[in-house]
C-alpha cells in the first residue's frame, strides 16, 4: 500500500487497523518510583495494586490528620489548665492579677470551643463510612 492510497479514503480504515501503533507491554523505567507499588513482585504495577496503594495512602494521611487534630486538643486543653495556675504562682505580682482575669474569659471559651470541635469533628468522622 501507498501513502497516496491513504488520500482516497477507501482504504484508510483498514491501513489504520493493520498497520496502527503495536500493543506494546507496558513497563516501568529502571529505579522507578511506581516500583514500590508492586506488591506481588510480579513485575506489573495492576491497577489493584495502585488502588491499594491510593487506599494506603489516603489511610495514612486520615491517621497523620487525627493526630494533629489530637495534639491541638491536648495543646488547649493543657494551656487552660497551665492558665488557671498562673494566679498561683509566686512571682506573678498581685497587680496583674486584673489582667490576667480578663483575658482568661476568651482565652477558656475559644480552647473549650476548640476541645468541643474536636470532640464532634471525631465523633462525626467516626460515623462517616
Ligand atoms: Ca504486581
Amino acid at each position: 500500500m501507498k501513502k497516496n492510497d491513504l488520500l482516497d479514503g477507501k482504504n484508510t480504515l483498514s491501513f489504520i487497523v493493520n498497520n496502527g501503533p503495536k500493543k506494546m507491554p507496558k513497563k516501568l523505567q529502571e529505579n522507578s518510583i511506581w516500583a514500590k507499588y508492586d506488591i506481588n513482585q510480579d513485575g506489573t504495577v495492576s491497577d489493584e495494586e495502585l488502588e491499594r496503594a491510593t487506599q494506603m495512602l489516603e489511610l495514612d494521611l486520615r491517621e497523620e490528620k487525627q493526630d494533629s487534630q489530637r495534639r491541638i486538643a491536648w495543646v488547649a486543653m493543657s494551656s487552660m489548665v497551665l492558665y488557671s495556675l498562673l494566679p498561683l504562682l509566686p512571682f506573678v505580682p498581685e497587680a496583674r492579677l486584673s489582667t490576667l482575669s480578663s483575658l482568661s474569659d476568651m482565652l477558656f471559651l475559644s480552647q473549650a470551643s476548640i476541645i468541643g470541635l474536636y470532640f464532634g469533628a471525631t465523633a462525626y468522622m467516626s460515623r462517616k463510612p
